[in-house]
C-alpha cells in the first residue's frame, strides 16, 4: 500500500468517524425526546418529589376519559420512593433517587382517587378527582 493511499483510508476513516459522531450527538437527544414525549395526546403533569413530599401533593383534576402521562421525578438523594394511583393503576412504581417514572393512564368515569408512596404516607399522598 503507498503512503498516500494509506492517507486516504486513514482520511476515509475518520470522516466515517466524524460522521458517526455527528449521527449520535443529533440521534440520542432525538430518541431520549421520543422516549419522553410517549403517548402523543396525552396531558403530561409532572410531580418533582422533594423532601417526601409530591411537589406538596396537589390535587390533580382530569377530565374523563383524558389521556395522561404522569411523570414524577425522584430528587431526594439516596431515597427509593413509589407510587401508586389507587383505583387508576394499582402497579407500586417504584422511583430510584435521581430516576423518574412515566406512568400513562385513560381518566376513568368519575370519581375521586389517590397516588400514593405507601413508605413514606401520610406525608406523599394526594387527591386525583375526575370532572
Ligand atoms: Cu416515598
Amino acid at each position: 500500500m503507498s503512503r498516500k493511499m494509506k492517507r486516504r483510508l486513514i482520511g476515509g476513516v475518520g470522516f466515517a468517524a466524524i460522521l458517526a459522531l455527528f449521527g449520535a450527538i443529533v440521534m440520542v437527544p432525538l430518541w431520549s425526546q421520543s422516549a419522553v414525549a410517549g403517548d402523543e395526546g396525552a396531558r403530561e403533569i409532572v410531580l418533582e418529589v422533594r423532601d417526601r413530599t409530591f411537589d406538596g401533593n396537589p390535587t390533580l383534576t382530569f377530565e374523563p376519559g383524558e389521556r395522561i402521562r404522569l411523570v414524577v421525578r425522584n430528587h431526594d438523594i439516596g431515597v427509593l420512593h413509589s407510587i401508586r394511583l389507587t383505583g387508576i393503576d394499582d402497579t407500586l412504581y417504584h422511583i430510584p433517587w435521581d430516576d423518574d417514572v412515566a406512568i400513562e393512564f385513560t381518566a376513568p368515569d368519575e370519581g375521586a382517587f389517590e397516588y400514593i408512596c405507601p413508605q413514606h404516607a401520610p406525608k406523599m399522598q394526594g387527591l386525583i378527582r375526575i370532572e
